[in-house]
């Protein structure tokens, strides 16, 4: 069993289009143990993603996932990391696979719908970020 985070970004929950993701997340047999909405400050965005401070695209993003609430969820799953990875598709939309998250739901290579951890490492981080113990529901 493996869990990792999924963030649910700004511009899914400004079209109103939550439902749909995370009805994608029941339908793949992924377990939501954990979700709530939160908006994050711009020094917190900074935190969360503070592996990819200095590229290009670091303030752009940081202030795109502060810009708006954001809904956070830890999924739970036999190999979970790299099955909501697949489920989410490629980083930039235009080539992400069909039927991926980002292919359906994303505008572009910023605004892709969706996050999700990348490593074990990456899930312990990023799921300690933003939930306690209490809160994650086995
Ligand atoms: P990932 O979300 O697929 O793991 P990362 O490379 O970790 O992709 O990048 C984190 C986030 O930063 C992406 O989801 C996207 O929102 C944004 N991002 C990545 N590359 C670019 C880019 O080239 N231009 C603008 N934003 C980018
Ligand atoms: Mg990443």
């Amino acid at each position: 069993m493996e869990r990792t985070l999924g963030i649910i970004k700004p511009e899914i929950v400004e079209r109103a289009l939550v439902g749909k993701i995370i009805s994608r997340v029941e339908e793949s047999g992924l377990k939501i143990v954990a979700m709530k909405m939160v908006r994050l400050t711009k020094r917190q965005a900074e935190e969360f993603y503070h592996v990819h401070r200095g590229k290009f695209f670091f303030d752009e993003l940081t202030t795109y996932m502060s810009g708006g609430p954001v809904v956070v969820m830890v999924l739970e799953g036999e190999e979970a990391i790299s099955r909501w990875r697949a489920l989410m598709g490629a980083t930039d939309p235009a080539r992400a696979q069909e039927g991926t998250i980002r292919k359906d739901f994303g505008t572009d290579i910023q605004r892709n719908a969706v996050h999700g951890s990348d490593s074990p490492e990456s899930a312990a981080f990023e799921i300690g970020f933003f939930f306690s113990g209490l809160e994650l529901h086995a």
